[in-house]
C-alpha cells in the first residue's frame, strides 16, 4: 500500500514537473525572441527600450476599414502587447459606422484582445472615401456557413464615445504613462480636448492629456517633402480639417507630439502578393483574407506602421537631428481646385523653445528592411504568431 502510494506521488509530481519545464521553455522562447528584437530595432540603446518600457500603457485610435495599414499597425501593437514590452489598455474607431468597429472587434478577437475597452465615434468625419472596403470581412462564412471570424462585443450600441472612454482610461492610469498611438482622423483627440470635467475625472479634456499622457505618435502631413504643405488624408480630408485645427490649437504643449508624415510611409510597399504568400501558411486571418477578397493595389503602403513602431520600439531611429518644433495649418491665399475654398497648408516650424512637435524622417535602405521586418514578422513568425491565434 506504501509503495503504491509513494509510486502515485511519484507520478504526479513527474506530470507535474514535466509540465512547468515545458511552459517555461516556451516562456523562455518568447523572452529570448522579443528581447533580441527589440534590442536590434533599438541599435542597443538602452535609453530607447527604457524610454519605452517607462510608459507601457497603450490606446490606439484608427479608421480602420478604408486603407490595409492599419491592419499591420494593429499586428506591432499586438505582437508586442502579447510580449508584455506594453499593455493595451484600449482602442479607438474614429471612423464612423457600425462595419468599422464590427471589424475592429474582429481583429482584436482574432489576435486574443477581444476583452479589450473599445470607444466608437458618432460625429465625426462625414462619408470620408473609403479605399479599400475590407469591413466585409466580417461577413465571410466558413464552408458549414458559420462566420468564419469571432467577434467579441454583442451590443455595439452601447460602446461610449471615443472621447469618454480616453477620459476613462486616462483617469484609470498613473501619471504621463500612457502613450496614444493615433493611425486616422484627429476628431477623437479634438473631442477629448473640447470635454469637460465627468464622473471619471474633474480635470478637463486638456488637463487630463497634460497628466496622464506620456506621448502621441501620429500618422500625418507631408513633412520633409519640397513644396508639398498638403495637410494630406487623415489631417485634411473633408470634415477632418476642422477637428484637426482643433486638435492642434488645444493639445497641451507639455506632452510631445511624434508625427509619421507621409514620406517615410511611402517608401514602405508591402505587394498584395507577397502579404498573401507570407499569411499562406494560415487558412483563415484577417489580414489574408483581405488581401484575397479585395483589390489592394490602390497604391497602398505601410504608413501606419510607423507610429506604432515608434511608440514601442523608440523614436530614436526614426526621428532625424531636427529641433522639436511646432505644427499649425493655416489657408493660403489660394484656391487650386476652384471649390471657393482656400488651400490648407500644414508646416511644421523649428523652435528654440517649447517646441513639443518632431517628425520622422525617410529611413535609410537598411533602415527600411529593418523596418519591412517588423512588418512581416506578425505574419511570417509561426513559432510567435501561431499561439496567439484563436484555434
Ligand atoms: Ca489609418
Ligand atoms: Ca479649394
Amino acid at each position: 500500500m506504501k509503495t503504491k502510494t509513494n509510486r502515485w506521488v511519484w507520478l504526479i509530481t513527474l506530470f507535474f514537473g514535466l509540465l512547468l519545464a515545458s511552459c517555461s521553455d516556451i516562456e523562455e522562447a518568447y523572452d529570448i525572441d522579443a528581447a533580441s528584437d527589440i534590442d536590434a530595432a533599438s541599435g542597443d540603446d538602452s535609453g530607447s527600450s527604457q524610454e519605452s518600457s517607462d510608459a507601457k500603457y497603450v490606446i490606439y485610435d484608427t479608421d480602420i476599414g478604408s486603407s490595409t495599414d492599419d491592419l499591420f499597425a494593429l499586428g506591432i501593437i499586438y505582437y508586442f502587447a502579447h510580449h508584455n514590452k506594453a499593455e493595451l489598455i484600449g482602442g479607438i474607431v474614429c471612423r464612423m459606422g457600425e462595419e468599422y468597429i464590427k471589424l475592429a472587434d474582429l481583429v482584436n478577437t482574432y489576435y486574443g484582445f477581444g476583452d479589450i475597452p473599445m470607444g466608437v465615434e458618432r460625429n465625426g468625419v462625414e462619408d470620408p472615401n473609403v479605399y479599400i472596403p475590407y469591413s466585409g470581412i466580417a461577413d465571410l462564412k466558413n464552408d458549414d456557413g458559420t462566420p468564419m471570424f469571432k467577434r467579441s462585443i454583442e451590443d455595439y450600441s452601447t460602446l461610449p464615445d471615443g472621447w469618454k472612454l480616453y477620459r476613462k482610461l486616462l483617469a484609470e492610469h498613473p501619471d504621463h504613462s500612457v502613450k496614444i498611438i493615433s493611425l486616422g482622423f484627429m476628431s477623437v483627440l479634438a473631442q477629448l480636448l473640447n470635454s469637460e470635467a465627468d464622473e471619471y475625472s474633474p480635470l478637463s479634456g486638456v488637463e487630463l492629456v497634460s497628466q496622464k499622457v506620456h506621448s502621441l505618435y501620429v500618422m500625418g502631413g507631408k513633412f520633409g517633402e519640397e513644396g508639398n504643405y498638403k495637410p494630406g488624408y487623415n489631417f485634411g480630408h473633408q470634415t477632418a480639417i476642422n477637428f484637426s485645427i482643433e486638435f492642434l490649437d488645444k493639445w497641451p504643449h507639455s506632452v510631445p507630439i511624434y508625427f509619421s508624415p507621409s514620406l517615410p510611409g511611402d517608401y514602405l510597399d508591402y505587394p498584395s502578393d507577397e502579404v498573401v504568400s507570407d499569411l499562406s501558411w494560415i487558412e483563415a486571418n484577417p489580414i489574408k483574407q483581405t488581401y484575397m477578397n479585395y483589390n489592394c493595389n490602390t497604391g497602398q503602403r505601410m504608413w501606419d506602421v510607423y507610429p506604432a513602431l515608434m511608440a514601442l520600439t523608440g523614436v530614436d531611429n526614426y526621428i532625424g537631428d531636427i529641433a522639436p518644433g511646432i505644427v499649425t495649418i493655416s489657408q493660403k491665399d489660394e484656391d487650386s481646385d476652384g471649390d471657393g475654398i482656400l488651400d490648407y497648408q500644414m508646416t511644421f516650424e523649428e523652435s528654440s523653445e517649447g517646441g513639443y512637435c518632431q517628425y520622422q524622417v525617410l529611413s535609410d535602405n537598411e533602415g527600411l528592411k529593418e523596418d519591412m521586418k517588423w512588418i512581416k514578422k506578425c505574419n511570417t513568425d509561426q513559432e510567435t504568431v501561431r499561439p496567439l491565434i484563436n484555434p
